[in-house]
């Protein structure tokens, strides 16, 4: 058996989360453990339809994505989250839900010209416009972690040496 945890993505939109939280969740997958990701595309498209992206929303956007991964982790689930998180105060208050070492915070970092490049939905190049209000990085804040378990600089490492990173930290902590 294997402790469960969430793994906490945190960073800019197009810094490769929802990516990097499925590829880590398709290796936990593989190696039999019981894993599960929530991301945009089921909760922000589901329990948390009614939200947008001014602080309000954004600030209990994540406070409902804390209380889901809490019910994973009682349900023995390796839970990992890809959201944009931008508030420490918010990452926070979460990683007390928490015992200690459950909660991995977890901080893609790259740098925003290398975000916007990739820019996979044209969203910068639209908040550039004007067209999107409240973008992350442009019009609205990004906290970066203060100490977060894992960095990982998305813009030097690839996809797996990424997903190695954070398997890595899970052995060494015991928690696989
Ligand atoms: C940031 C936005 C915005 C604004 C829509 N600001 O790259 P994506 O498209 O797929 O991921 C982004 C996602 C951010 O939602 P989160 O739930 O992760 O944000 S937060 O944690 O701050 O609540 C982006 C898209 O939604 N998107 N409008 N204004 N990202």
């Amino acid at each position: 058996g294997h402790k469960s945890c969430v793994l906490w993505f945190t960073g800019l939109s197009g810094s490769g989360k929802s990516t990097l939280a499925n590829a880590v969740d398709y290796e936990l997958f593989k190696n039999h453990y019981y894993s599960y990701v929530l991301d945009g595309d089921n909760i922000r498209h589901g329990l948390n339809k009614d939200l947008g992206f001014q602080e309000y929303d954004r600030k209990e956007n994540i406070r409902r994505i804390g209380e889901v991964a809490k019910l994973f982790v009682d349900s023995g689930i390796i839970v990992s989250t890809a959201f944009i998180s931008p508030f420490q105060e918010d990452r926070n208050r979460i990683r007390e839900m928490f015992a200690q070492d459950e909660f991995i915070e977890i901080y893609l970092q790259c740098p925003i010209q290398v975000c916007e490049k990739r820019d996979p939905k044209g969203l910068y190049s639209k908040a550039r416009k004007g067209e999107i209000p409240h973008f992350t990085g442009i019009s609205s804040p990004y906290e970066k972690p203060q100490n977060p378990e894992i960095i990982i600089d998305t813009n030097q490492l690839s996809i797996h040496q990424s997903v190695q990173k954070v398997l890595a930290y899970l052995k060494e902590k015991q928690l696989l």
